[in-house]
């Protein structure tokens, strides 16, 4: 059923999904996943939505995989449920997405959070890969991005401990862009996302694509790939009017082409 666990709501170019399974804290389950990917394709296919912002509610950002789904599944089950892809799709997006977190943000909720782009936090948010404490570790790329953002040692202590950590700690690991008081996480998120929004949309793409670039290749590599990204964006009119507009003294007026 469309619109059952992710609402969507569009403010000028931004749209903000939010988790809707309250009752278990936003437990990731499958029908939520194909949800949520669903959404974010749909929307990044559209040319009027330059930022997203995902969040949950004020409890619970999202506890984690839904346990009782996957409890009693064999290996078999596992694999056949090929959950990896789905979390490349989340991977691919190319609008920057922004999490607004409040609340729990556990395990596969975390590893959600750092599919993300920016992580905007309410001061009482309550990080953690806990997944160690049930008998596994994380499932969605937990162990390798937490230690790209708080390094080695850090993440060790925090996966082989599974202990919560709050917002003042995932922002000194640099794993928060920002901490906010709790009251304000989604306006300060829209905000930031707002301000996104207003620069070129192929720019802002080219951006992203570049900075992830980092996480995955050699310095050398990348370097070169920023280069020729760079370059394109010279066939792009938002390049022509961004430099024009400078030159004039004006705003400049993007229109992603
Ligand atoms: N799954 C299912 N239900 C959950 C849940 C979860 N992760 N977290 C909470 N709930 C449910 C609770 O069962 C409860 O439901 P009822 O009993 O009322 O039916 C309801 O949400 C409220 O929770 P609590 O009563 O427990 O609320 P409290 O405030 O007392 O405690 C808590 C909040 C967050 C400390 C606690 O709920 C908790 O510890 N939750 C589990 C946290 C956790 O261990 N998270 C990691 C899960 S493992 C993969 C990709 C990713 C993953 C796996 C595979 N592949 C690509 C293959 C990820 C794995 C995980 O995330």
């Amino acid at each position: 059923m469309a619109d059952q666990f992710i609402l969507t709501k569009h403010e000028g170019h931004v749209a903000i999904l939010t988790l809707n399974r309250p009752d278990v804290l936003n437990a990731l389950n499958i029908p939520l996943m194909d949800e949520l990917i669903t959404t974010f394709e749909k929307l990044d296919n559209d040319p009027s939505v330059h930022c997203f912002v995902l969040t949950g509610n004020a409890k619970a950002f999202a506890a984690g995989a839904d346990i009782k789904e996957m409890a009693e599944a064999s290996v078999v089950d596992m694999y056949e449920r090929n959950n990896l892809a789905r979390w490349e799709r989340i991977k691919k997006v190319r609008k920057p997405i922004i999490a607004a977190v409040s609340g729990f943000c556990l395990g596969g909720g975390c590893e959600l959070a750092m599919h993300c782009d920016m992580i905007v936090a309410g001061e009482g948010a309550q990080f953690g890969q806990p997944e160690i404490n049930i008998g596994v570790i994380p499932g969605a790329g937990g162990t390798q991005r937490l230690g790209k953002a708080a390094g080695k040692f850090r993440a060790m202590e925090l996966i082989l401990t599974g202990r919560f950590f709050n917002a003042a700690e995932a922002l000194e690991i640099g794993l928060a862009t920002k901490v906010v008081p709790d009251d304000v996480y989604l306006e300060e998120a829209v905000a930031l996302a707002q301000k996104i929004a207003k620069n070129s949309p192929m720019a802002v793409r080219f951006a992203k694509e570049a900075v992830l670039k980092a996480f995955e290749s050699p310095l050398s590599e990348g370097l070169d790939y920023e280069r020729k990204m760079f370059y394109m964006l010279f066939g792009t009119e938002d390049q022509k009017e961004g430099m024009a507009a400078f030159v004039e003294k004006r705003k400049p007026e993007f229109k992603g082409k």
